[in-house]
Order: structure tokens, then C-alpha cells, then sequence
């Protein structure tokens, strides 16, 4: 009963409700980066991260590297591409090997796509770079590359794929790698369980389709969680399951940014339905899920960061239904990414030319 009664209030005051569930405090774990994307835990200490414009970054024991890691592929740094997601092998502890997503650009450098590499973390480089995913076809645009990485828990890798803006309409078809969640092998093989393998015009990563710029994926107990970008509104957290179409851009709640209709319907027979979307855009980044302790009123809880106006926000599902929501954090700005870490802290970062990492602490 207390919780539905929390439930109700928070919708409408939920910054107010924060300070009285949960007593936290900042603290500044680096700053002056630039725009720094992905994060990746590695103990409570340790934590690697990207910058958009290019750069490895590390924390080791507690403090900011001042040299970036050595090794890094070259990225093309402009709009929204970088280097971008990061994410660790599920053995990490055993072979040191790191999966980095970022916009690669082609011979000449008129086009480019995302791409995956592996690699093996060292002390102060990587190595050992191979690429296991690149995106066909090439694009034009600087624009929606996804680039976000969970693990399945059979060590089968999801890597979100963005439609590239200006090829929304690619996203429903099954030849390219527009606006899809694709499925890899860590060593850039495919699985023989994937779900369009019999047909023989689809690409073979291809997992599940119909999605527009998708920037935050986690995996709770098997159930895949995808956020995306929805165009001037629309924005949706999914379920997302092999084979399934997400609908974008045949089915959308958002409209175009000139305030012109994309699609007139909401939904569609043989598409799935957003678990949660929001209108206005929050502009959803990175997301995680809490399970620790440390803040036990949300434990079990996803954490999506966004963009506008910036916050985190926390939502339950049960039965994939949103059964709380709180904003936290609003006063930071823009933020990009967030994870938890073993200790019960969770790590944000915030966006832009002068971004921080942060780890949010019991007070
Ligand atoms: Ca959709």
C-alpha cells in the first residue's frame, strides 16, 4: 500500500520524494574529459571509459590516468560518432578482454560505419585489436550509430545498431544493418541459432529490426532491455526479442523534427509495443541495472541516463510493466552513461566538451 501511494505522489513530485528515500552525495571521480560516451566497472575501483573524440581512459585505483590507453583504431570524431560503447568479456578477469564499438571511417573517408573491435586490455595500451563487427552498408551521415554492447548469457554479444538518421527506412528491412540489435560471437562469428539465418536475403547478425537510435541495452535474468531515440518525441524502452520488429519508422509516438508526421499509427500488427515511451523526449543514453543494496530503495531497479533534460531515470518492471518511477539526479546536467559498480555506488557521466564521471555515494 506504501508503495502505490509513492507510486502516485512520485509521478508528480518524485524529486522531492528522492531526498527522503535515499540520501546520496556526489563525488568527483575525474573531470575535464572530453565528451566521455561508455563506461565500463571493473571493480570498484578500476574503470575504463571512452571519450567520444577518441580516447581510452582509464581509472586505476581510484584516480584518472592522465595518458590515454595506446592501441585505439582510428574513429572519425564528428557529429555523433567517436569512440563510443565499451564493454567487458564476461571472463574479464581471466583473459582481459574488452569489446569497443565506435564509427570507423572508410578508405578515402567519405563514408564510414560502426564497427566492434575486441581487444586485450594491458597496462597504459590495448592490443591484440581485432574487428568483429562492421555495419553494411557504409553511410554518409555522422548520425545514430547505436553503438551500445550487452552480453547475452550464453557469452552471445548484442550490439545495438542506429538507422543512420538519413536511412529510416532501411530499418524494416532485413538486408542491411540499419536499425537492428545484432548477435555475434565474441571471435565475430555467428551464431547458428540466430533467427534469420534461413533467409537468405536477410543479413545473418541480424537479431531483431525496426528500431531508430538505440543508446542504452542491458540484459536482467535474460530479458534484453533496449532504450532508443525517438524522433521529436517517441522515445521507448523495449523488451527486445529475436526476430521481433520494433516498428520504427512505420509505427512511431514521436513526429518529425520539423513538426511533420512520419508515420499516422502508433501501432501495427507484427510490431511490438514499447514497454514505456516518453513525449516529450528525454533523450535516453546508457542504461543499467541496480541490484545491490547500498541504496535499498532501489534495489532491482533499471537505471536509463538521458540527455534532456538531464537526469537518470528509475524505473521497476514487473511482468514487463513500469510499477515505480523516479527521476534522480536532475542536478548534473546532461548525462551520458551509467553503470553500477560492486560496491553499490553507481557512476555517471555527464556529457560534453568538459565532462565528469561521478560516483554516487551513500551520504
Ligand atoms: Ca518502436
Amino acid at each position: 500500500m506504501r508503495k502505490r501511494i509513492l507510486i502516485s505522489i512520485g509521478l508528480i513530485f518524485s524529486i522531492h520524494l528522492i531526498a527522503s528515500e535515499e540520501n546520496y552525495a556526489y563525488e568527483t571521480l575525474a573531470e575535464d574529459l572530453s565528451h566521455p560516451w561508455g563506461l565500463a566497472v571493473i571493480d570498484e575501483n578500476n574503470i575504463i571509459f571512452t571519450e567520444l573524440s577518441g580516447n581510452l581512459r582509464i581509472i586505476e585505483n581510484g584516480k584518472l590516468n592522465p595518458e590515454p590507453l595506446s592501441g585505439v583504431p582510428e574513429v572519425l570524431f564528428a557529429g555523433q560518432g567517436g569512440l563510443s560503447g565499451i564493454i567487458l568479456d564476461p571472463s574479464f578477469n581471466d583473459n582481459k578482454r574488452i569489446y569497443i564499438a565506435f564509427s570507423s571511417p572508410d578508405a578515402g573517408k567519405k563514408t564510414n560505419t560502426l564497427e566492434v573491435v575486441s581487444a586485450t586490455l594491458n597496462s597504459g595500451s590495448i592490443s591484440n585489436v581485432k574487428t568483429i563487427f562492421k555495419a553494411s552498408p557504409s553511410r554518409r551521415t555522422a548520425a545514430h550509430y547505436g553503438a551500445r554492447m550487452a552480453f547475452l548469457d550464453d557469452g552471445t554479444l548484442l550490439i545495438t545498431s542506429g538507422d543512420g538518421f538519413n536511412y529510416r527506412e532501411q530499418a524494416q528491412y532485413l538486408d542491411n544493418h540499419y536499425g537492428k540489435i545484432v548477435r555475434i560471437n565474441t571471435d565475430g562469428s555467428i551464431p547458428q541459432d540466430n533467427p534469420f539465418l534461413s533467409n537468405t536475403a536477410a543479413l545473418p547478425e541480424i537479431w531483431s529490426y525496426g528500431h531508430r537510435n538505440l543508446q542504452g541495452i542491458t540484459v536482467v535474468d535474460g530479458v534484453v532491455y533496449e532504450n532508443e531515440h525517438g524522433p521529436m518525441g517517441g522515445d521507448e524502452l523495449n523488451i527486445a526479442e529475436p526476430a521481433k520488429n520494433y516498428g520504427w519508422p512505420a509505427i512511431t509516438y514521436g513526429k518529425d523534427y520539423s513538426g511533420a508526421t512520419i508515420s499516422p499509427f502508433t501501432e501495427k500488427e507484427g510490431m511490438e509495443q514499447p514497454i514505456k515511451y516518453w513525449v516529450p523526449s528525454i533523450a535516453p543514453s546508457g542504461m543499467a541495472y541496480y541490484d545491490d543494496t547500498l541504496f535499498p530503495n532501489w534495489t532491482d531497479s533499471l537505471l536509463i541516463s538521458a540527455l534532456v533534460p538531464g537526469d537518470v531515470r528509475r524505473l521497476k518492471v514487473e511482468n514487463s510493466k513500469i510499477t515505480e518511477e523516479e527521476i534522480l539526479f536532475s542536478d548534473l546536467g546532461r548525462i551520458r552513461d551509467v553503470a553500477s559498480s560492486p560496491d553499490g555506488t553507481i557512476i555517471l557521466a555527464t556529457d560534453g566538451p568538459n565532462g565528469k564521471l561521478i560516483r554516487v555515494i551513500k551520504k
